[in-house]
């Protein structure tokens, strides 16, 4: 049964009710959804104009001239509006949603309430269909953020991070980047979401040291899932490829000057993939991870980007000409994921050249032999598969235990103020960008090798490799730990961290 705003009404809510409280709705799960838990009354009520609005709706985007698609976004637009807050400065935000289906949005990368953080798992309440919530929370940590739909889709291909749902946050005041000409910010995305069984590229990350045993007991259980008779599960492909909701060539170029420092900050929004980006005969140097300054500035040949991670680097332009910036991948960047850069002055066609192959690596930012601190605790964290399991889709596990709404598990009890290690290990062949709500965490090792001092919310975990993060629970209630892609998180990737004390 859903509980409706009008049932409210009609059950006697009274005044109170009538500025839009749907934040008291009891918005059961619909097929497909995660249950909702039930609402909290503080944010009953809204008076006076939100600082923000925000409204779900499905629209169509121009990708380019000739290719137009239809999908839920904010406020019509792809990507949603660039949000300004300020840290510490208590912001409010209606979110209207005039989709038929409950909506939740996520605050990614930002420490508040599970009330308001926007995922059902930790309580807080649903947007219900055709009607809205008033969201408050005090921005922070300052830098690099954004926000984007946090329901399950499964095999509703139209919801979730499928859709056009996300957008840009920046919350000053803003880290000293070093001087700059031009500030822009680049949203990568892709639309026309369909299933397949291709595997997606995982062989760029650095060091590449693999847990020993782990790929042939990976094998093993493929020829064992295949002669029970079951595929292998389904992976995403895309027809269209974007940046900021464009295809390449389809929208206005960057336009830059020779000697001008562009500082860009680049959002993956991708519901499922990895993306990579170049600029030929240019260098990035990156200045933050997820919004946070890295410790070592450092230039690269290409950015690599698991689903949701941030990166801002600043690109110095001294190559004039008219370049592709673009996605490693040919058949993707052709198929629209790039942006034309044009210095001033020049014309002709776009030109692409392919980089030496180049292996991202964390370290890179990092201080040179800087050591982590010790934790209080140490948790350990294994994630495999269950091939083609659910649906047709590989299923997920932490510690063997594929999370389900109906258990709540697994789930891990912190105590407030203490600093925990995750210590996991991926027995899987696929790279997954695991993310932890309402915390950043520290990388502090990757496939055995100790680092320090790269702070992040999402990091990308190689296949049959090792990743220590380190964080100080610091955020009572629920915290929310799951792979940022949709379809890995949909079918069990997933667990609770509960904070009391
Ligand atoms: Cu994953």
């Amino acid at each position: 049964m859903i509980l409706s705003r009008r049932h409210l009404l009609r059950l006697g809510g009274g005044a109170a009710f009538l500025g839009g409280a749907s934040g008291l709705a009891f918005a059961r799960a619909q097929p497909g959804q995660r249950t909702a838990p039930s609402a909290k009354a503080s944010d009953s009520a809204p008076k006076g104009p939100a600082d923000h609005t925000l409204r779900i709706a499905t629209s169509l985007i121009e990708l380019g001239p000739d290719t137009t698609v239809s999908t839920k976004t904010y406020n019509g637009q792809f990507p949603g509006p660039l949000l300004h807050l300020t840290e510490g400065k208590r912001v409010t935000i209606d979110v209207y949603n005039d989709t038929d289906t409950p909506e939740l949005v996520h605050w990614h990368g930002q420490f508040v309430p599970a009330e308001v953080d926007g995922a059902a798992e930790e309580g807080t309440p649903f947007i219900p269909a055709h009607d809205m919530r008033r969201i408050a929370f005090v921005p922070g940590p300052s830098g690099f953020r954004f926000y984007h739909s946090h329901v399950a889709a499964r095999t509703d291909l139209s919801a979730g991070t499928y859709s056009g749902q996300a957008g840009p946050l920046f919350i000053a005041p803003r880290h000293d980047a070093g001087a700059y000409d031009q500030e822009i910010f680049l949203t990568l995305k892709e639309f026309g979401p369909f299933l397949t069984r291709t595997e997606m590229p995982v062989d760029f990350l650095a060091p590449p040291d693999e847990v020993p045993g782990l790929h042939e007991q990976s094998v093993a259980a493929m020829k064992a899932a295949i002669e029970a008779g079951r595929n292998q599960g389904y992976e995403l492909a895309y027809t269209f490829f974007s940046v900021n909701g464009r295809m390449l060539g389809q929208g206005e170029p960057i336009r830059v000057k020779p000697g001008e420092r562009v500082l860009f900050h680049i959002l993956n929004a991708s519901a499922t993939e990895i993306r990579s980006l170049h600029l030929p005969g240019h260098s990035f140097r990156v200045v933050a991870l997820d919004g946070n300054p890295v410790p070592n500035p450092a230039e690269v040949p290409v950015l690599w980007l698991g689903t949701a991670e941030r990166v801002s680097a600043i690109v110095e332009m001294k190559e004039p000409g008219i370049w592709v910036m673009g996605d490693l991948m040919d058949e993707d960047r052709t198929r629209g994921m790039g942006i034309v850069v044009e210095y001033a002055g020049r014309a002709g066609e776009p030109r692409w050249i392919t980089p030496d192959p180049f292996r991202w690596d964390y370290r890179r930012f990092a201080k040179d032999d800087a050591k982590p601190q010790e934790p209080d605790e140490i948790i350990n964290m294994v994630f495999a598969a269950r091939i083609g399991a659910r649906d047709g889709f590989d299923e997920f596990t932490v510690n063997g235990v594929p999370f389900a709404m109906e258990k709540m598990e697994p789930l891990f009890r912190l105590t407030r103020g203490r600093r925990y290690r995750l210590r996991m290990t991926n027995a899987t062949d696929d790279v997954h960008p695991i993310h932890l709500h309402r915390h950043s965490f520290e990388i502090t090792a990757i496939a055995g090798h100790a680092t320090a001092g790269i702070i992040k919310d999402v990091a990308m975990i190689g296949s049959f490799q090792t990743m220590n993060v380190d964080f100080t629970a610091d955020q009572p209630g629920r915290s929310l730990f799951h792979c940022h892609m949709q379809q890995h998180m949909d079918y069990g990737f997933m667990a609770l961290f509960d904070c009391v004390g």
